[in-house]
């Protein structure tokens, strides 16, 4: 089998949680970094026709998708399975993925930590009125996680790719204070995302806040 090759750039939350898995995983990959330019340019739509990152491509088929690369991913390679056995399972997983990408990522990253993170480290201004909205938008979504962590992982006592999607995308909203004050307060989702903070595979892909312009967020 080919070495497999992605492209991103290593502060996306979806490029992280495929890092994570290949390294969960010990696949031997290469990282192509790829900037907001590369993006524009007309023949990056042969690796993803909507310019998005990551994008996985191995034994030159090109995948992209974050959540399609991480089952290919884990479903391709040896080690250990991040799926759950059973059907039911394998639901609750699919329910965390959807729900990170439905209501905690927009959100989290989108609102409370673009606001208060990345446009402060960019020169801009913070709309405070932003933050105090999405504090308490994302309040009870983060209540809902918080109930049904009564295990040491979102579905049962092993990592799933629920964990690997949802987990850095939380990790980026703690870098605001009311992202941390949101977490700590929550005592199951400050456990959960302490003990996966401190697996290897995320504290190597922990990677400083990006300077790539308020453009980007305009
Ligand atoms: N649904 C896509 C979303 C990918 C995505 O939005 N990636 C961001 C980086 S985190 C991106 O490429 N942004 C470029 C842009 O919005 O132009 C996935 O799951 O892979």
């Amino acid at each position: 089998m080919d070495r497999p090759q992605l492209y991103g750039w290593a502060f996306s939350n979806y490029v992280r949680a495929v890092r994570i898995l290949l390294l969960e995983k010990k696949v031997d990959y290469h990282f192509e970094t790829v900037t907001f330019q590369d993006l524009t340019v007309d023949d990056f739509t042969r690796l993803h026709p909507f310019r998005r990152v990551p994008v996985l491509v191995h034994d030159r088929k090109i995948i992209y998708e974050s959540q399609a690369i991480l089952h290919y991913i884990d479903e391709s390679f040896d080690g250990s399975s991040f799926q759950p056995k059973t059907p039911l399972d394998r639901a609750r997983m699919h329910q965390w993925m959807s729900v990170t990408v439905s209501y905690i990522q927009p959100i989290a990253i989108g609102q409370i930590f673009v606001q208060r993170v990345y446009i402060p480290e960019n020169g801009g201004q913070t709309d405070e009125g932003t933050i105090k909205r999405a504090v308490i938008a994302i309040a009870s979504h983060l209540d809902v996680v918080e109930t049904a962590l009564t295990q040491a992982y979102l579905v049962g006592d092993s990592i799933t790719l629920a964990d690997i999607f949802m987990a850095p995308v939380l990790l980026s909203m703690k870098l605001a204070p009311e992202g941390e004050q949101l977490i700590n307060s929550r005592p199951h989702l400050k456990t959960w995302l302490d003990r996966l903070a401190k697996r290897p595979s995320f504290v190597e892909t922990t990677v400083p806040v990006p300077k790539f312009g308020l453009e980007l967020v305009a």
